[in-house]
């Protein structure tokens, strides 16, 4: 008689067509290597690395539909083809009539803030990116954090947790005044709280607040198809639209939009700087021409932009950004079986774990985070991504580090990459780490760069 299916798995709506080979160390390779990279995973020979997950930026593997764009690169200078198709798909999926293209996220960013800033002013966000405020800060503002509670509590299992708080934000505007603050920039989902998503019901309420205080509002949409996929998982009313339409109603109250197209869109390079304001348009163009390269490349390819213009048809497929974040879910619920400490709930482009909680042992100036990234190396060759107190920097007016509540190792999934096998043997390694934990001793910092520490500074055993 035939069992009875009680659950149906899902799999990835795509095939293996073309494969890379990735090479197997041993530990007493990967421990010169992570000593040579003085402790810090951003150091290391992508050739010493087997899983890499360091980021889901650039690090996707494109479709057939994509490389076959790739031929079909009109380089021209000035006006090619591809950049009338992307411009085209821009308009479609984000629902913004004027683009720039830029080489990557953070030169929309920088262009954006060197525009819309005044040296003085105030940026409210919900959470801080790294390069985001970086920009912010370089033209003159101060940023801060209006991001509900929840989001700096691993264990807080609230949906929304890039939730904006109304009552941070109203605080600041009586403080400062809405004249301060050119524009509220807001992400979704929040990449450093674990990649968690706003909800549509926030925007709305901060679209009615921003339009009585007269303040612009602009979206980080590096990641917001995984956005739009939470809403329609998780919020009221959306379980029967299309992530298309979401998307595009999210974007809706926005003025303009910066993203990193190395993320959604599935590619190895490209940037999108999309606005509704045609005089910030104006401007932004001619910008573009100082610091990037014509306004109809931006610094990119034309086989780029032909690339990033079937990525926008493919991001928003349904099937594609269901496997995408299930394969994050497996992850994280897979580590969680062995009881170790992740962010809840699971984020959509990465599985966070608490290195406060894991390596409970260690104070946060000897570097948990940075030390598990480097002790999960050491195991097996997977590579993650510190995003605690060396990526939150230094205070900018007082010099000390800031000390962020969230002390974490980032293992972030690039797209259609890695297989069910991979995560499996990642997440075994980690519970070996798990195990040991004890024995493991911190760190200490013996270099430090000015800007974007995480980067490039360097670290020795304590
Ligand atoms: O790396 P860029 O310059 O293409 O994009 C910068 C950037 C902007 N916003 C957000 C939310 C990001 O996540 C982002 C880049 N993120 C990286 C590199 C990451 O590993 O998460």
């Amino acid at each position: 008689m035939a069992k009875k299916i009680l659950k149906r798995s899902w799999a990835e709506p795509f095939k293996i067509k073309v494969v890379e080979p990735i090479k197997m160390t041993t530990r007493a390779v990967r421990e010169k290597a992570i000593k040579e990279a003085a402790y810090n995973t951003f150091l290391l020979r992508s050739e010493d690395v087997y899983i890499d997950l360091l980021t889901d930026s650039g690090t996707n593997a494109m479709s057939d539909y994509q490389w076959a764009g790739m031929m079909i690169g009109d380089e021209a200078y000035a006006g090619s083809k591809n950049f009338y198709t992307l411009w085209n798909n821009v308009k479609k999926y984000y629902g913004m009539p004027y683009f720039v293209p830029t080489h990557q996220g953070r030169a929309a960013e920088h262009l954006v803030s060197k525009i819309l800033i005044k040296p003085g002013d105030y940026i409210a966000g919900n959470m801080y990116f790294t390069t985001t405020r970086l920009h912010q800060e370089l033209a003159g503002a101060t940023f801060v954090d209006v991001i509900i509670d929840e989001a700096h509590n691993p264990q807080s299992q609230h949906p929304f947790k890039g939730n904006v708080d109304l009552k941070k934000l109203d605080k600041l505007v009586k403080e400062v005044g809405a004249k301060k603050i050119p524009y509220l920039s807001i992400a979704g989902p929040v990449n450093m709280a674990g990649g968690q998503p706003i909800s549509m019901q926030n925007i709305s309420e901060l679209t009615e607040y921003c339009k009585k205080a007269g303040i612009k509002m602009w979206f980080d949409a590096t990641r917001a198809v995984e956005n739009a996929y939470f809403i329609k998982e998780r919020e009221k009313g959306y379980a029967e639209k299309t992530i298309a339409q979401i998307l595009k109603e999210m974007l809706v109250p926005f003025e303009g939009i910066w993203v990193s197209a190395k993320k959604d869109l599935m590619v190895n390079i490209g940037g999108i700087l999309a606005t509704r304001n045609k005089k910030f348009f104006a401007e932004a163009k001619n910008l573009c021409v100082v610091y990037e390269g014509l306004h109809t490349y931006g610094g990119l390819a034309g086989r780029d932009m032909e690339a990033m213009a079937r990525g926008l048809e493919e991001m928003v497929e349904y099937d594609t950004i269901k496997a995408r974040i299930g394969q994050v879910e497996y992850c994280g619920n897979k580590l969680k079986s062995y009881g170790i400490p992740i962010v809840e709930p699971i984020g959509g482009h990465a599985v966070f774990l608490d290195a406060k909680k894991f390596l409970s042992h260690l104070k946060q100036i000897e570097f948990p985070a940075q030390t598990l990234t480097a002790e999960i190396y050491v195991d097996s060759g997977v590579r993650g991504m510190e995003r605690g107190i060396v990526s939150a920097g230094r205070n900018a007016k007082t010099g000390d580090h800031n000390y962020p509540k969230l002390e974490l190792v980032r293992l972030t999934f690039p797209r259609r990459v890695y297989t069910q096998a991979h995560i499996d043997v990642t997440v075994e390694s980690i519970a070996q780490v798990y195990e040991d934990r004890k024995k493991i001793r911190g760190l200490k910092m013996i270099y430090e760069p000015k800007y974007l520490r995480f980067f490039q500074g360097r670290f020795e055993k304590l």
